[in-house]
């Protein structure tokens, strides 16, 4: 069984990908436990040093990567250039966290207690298909680093950086069956993942729909669960801001990856007083946005990443007040202009996460009204505030329920800070200083020290 891989960019097939059975991924699973006892047993420092020899691999191979990721993803270029180089980011993060995962030691009466960080054996890793690499990477470099084995599942759409990523893994030295990339359907390799016992995590990322089927099998067997899902997050401007960087920052944080990105600030929310200037602005912002071949180094926007998907998107405009739009190309390919559009807070564009290169511009009142909107929705993963008032910035980025917020700017994904979502958005942290940690149970021993008569 297999499934065919199609070039969004030009709708083309180009290869086939085997689709494992339940059955293959139980012998994975065995692999990874007999794999995971040895890495365990090994001094923090040999495991530090496999995985920056992994980092260097990566780094070694990053053009190639990112040209799998055009052609598999339709991701321009230079963002896949960066992914790649992020990856290597991450491992070489993750690397420092071996020698650092320290336990306490407790003051008791009679003896020593000591804590110890213990691995959970090994990790399922379900990855969806708008970041390929970087996401994996998020979950299997911190779970290595804390001494489990890992199975990954990459989307079906999107699995080729992944698969890669194994045999590079492999080539960087790490043991056979400590990292196993496994592509199949969710159905069934995802859920096996939650049903099998010996896999003692899950990490997923993808819709809030298909997550909380996931935490509700990892519910049934007591285990840890990781959930990174779906988002609406509110680009806030405030009248005060520097309203022209505003605007000229407004088209990125939302058609970056052709707004296939969890943290896209989808909606616009302006201060009455300042939304007819901002929109001026923001009108050739959009209109100079270049959406084109993402093998060219100066595309910013490639393609969706399927014709279903395209669907789906289109019909949050069909009906929609456009206000105005970006160009795309015409011809073969899942392609769809950056599109602005008026909304009532009640709109379904203003509420559902639409996943595409389309953005919602709302009017607010005042600070408590700006609030009040950004918090309406039952997501809470990402968001920005612009404002030139430190004070305000202050109050509504702690009002904001948000996992991920940066005030003037959009920057959402640093690897050395946490990231995920409150409400619909997401369960636990990934990335930042603790992500290792996350990959562990604590263990407590107490240690007598009265001697026995
Ligand atoms: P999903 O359809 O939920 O798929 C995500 C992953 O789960 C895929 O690998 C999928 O496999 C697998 N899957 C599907 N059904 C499953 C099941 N019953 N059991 C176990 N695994 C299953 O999401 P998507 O459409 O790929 O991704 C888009 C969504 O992901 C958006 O909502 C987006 O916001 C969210 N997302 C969130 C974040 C963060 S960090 N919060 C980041 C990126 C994306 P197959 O599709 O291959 O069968």
């Amino acid at each position: 069984m297999s499934f065919t891989l199609i070039d969004p960019s030009t709708g083309t097939p180009f290869q086939e990908v085997p689709r494992a059975s339940a059955a293959d991924v139980d012998a994975a699973v065995a692999r990874a436990v007999d794999a995971q006892r040895h890495w365990a047993s090994r001094a923090p420092v040999a495991r530090a040093d496999a995985l920056r020899a992994f980092a260097r691999v990566v780094e070694a191979h990053v053009d190639e990567l990112a040209a799998l990721e055009v052609r598999n993803s339709g991701h321009p270029v230079a963002s896949a250039r960066w992914e790649a180089t992020h990856v290597a980011q991450v491992l070489n993060f993750y690397a420092g966290a071996p020698e650092r995962l320290s336990g306490q030691q407790i003051p008791v009466a009679g003896g020593i207690d000591v804590t110890f960080h213990e691995p959970y054996g090994v990790v399922g890793i379900i990855v969806p298909w708008n970041f390929p690499m970087t996401i994996a990477s998020w979950g299997f470099a911190p779970a290595l680093a804390a001494g489990n084995a890992v199975v990954l599942k990459p989307a079906e759409l999107t699995p080729l950086t992944a698969l890669r990523l194994g045999e590079l893994a492999s080539e960087a030295g790490l043991p056979d069956g400590l990292f196993q990339v496994i592509t199949g359907s969710g159905s069934v390799v995802g859920q096996r993942f939650v049903s099998h016992p010996d896999v003692r995590k899950v990490v997923f990322t993808g819709s809030t729909e298909v997550g909380i089927d996931v935490a509700a099998g990892c519910a049934r067997m007591l285990k840890p669960v990781t959930l990174e899902l779906g988002g609406k997050s509110a680009n806030i401007v405030f009248a005060d801001a520097d309203l022209e960087k505003a605007a000229a920052a407004a088209p990125g944080a939302v058609f970056d990856n052709a707004g296939q990105d969890c943290c896209a600030r989808s909606r616009i929310l302006v201060e009455r007083s300042a939304y007819d200037r901002f929109l001026e602005l923001l009108e050739p912002a959009v209109r100079a946005w270049r959406v084109g071949d993402p093998a060219h180094e100066s595309t910013e926007m490639g393609p969706l990443i399927s014709a279903a998907h395209r669907e789906s998107v289109a019909s949050f405009v069909a009906g929609a007040r456009v206000a105005f739009r970006g160009s795309a190309p015409d011809g073969d390919g899942f392609w769809f202009a950056p599109t602005v559009v008026f909304a009532d807070p009640q709109d379904r564009i203003a509420r559902e996460e639409v996943f595409g290169p389309v953005v919602a511009v709302l009017p607010f009142d005042d600070e408590a009204d700006a609030i009040r909107l950004a918090n309406d929705t039952v997501y809470g993963l990402a968001g920005s505030i612009w404002t030139e008032n430190l004070g305000r910035a202050v109050r509504v980025s702690r009002g904001v329920r948000s996992g991920v917020l940066s005030v003037n700017s959009h920057a959402s994904v640093r690897y050395s800070t946490p990231f995920g979502g409150m409400k619909a958005s997401g369960l636990g942290r990934e990335l930042g200083p603790d992500a290792a940690e996350h990959f562990t149970e604590t263990k407590n021993v107490f240690y007598a020290t009265e001697e026995s008569s």
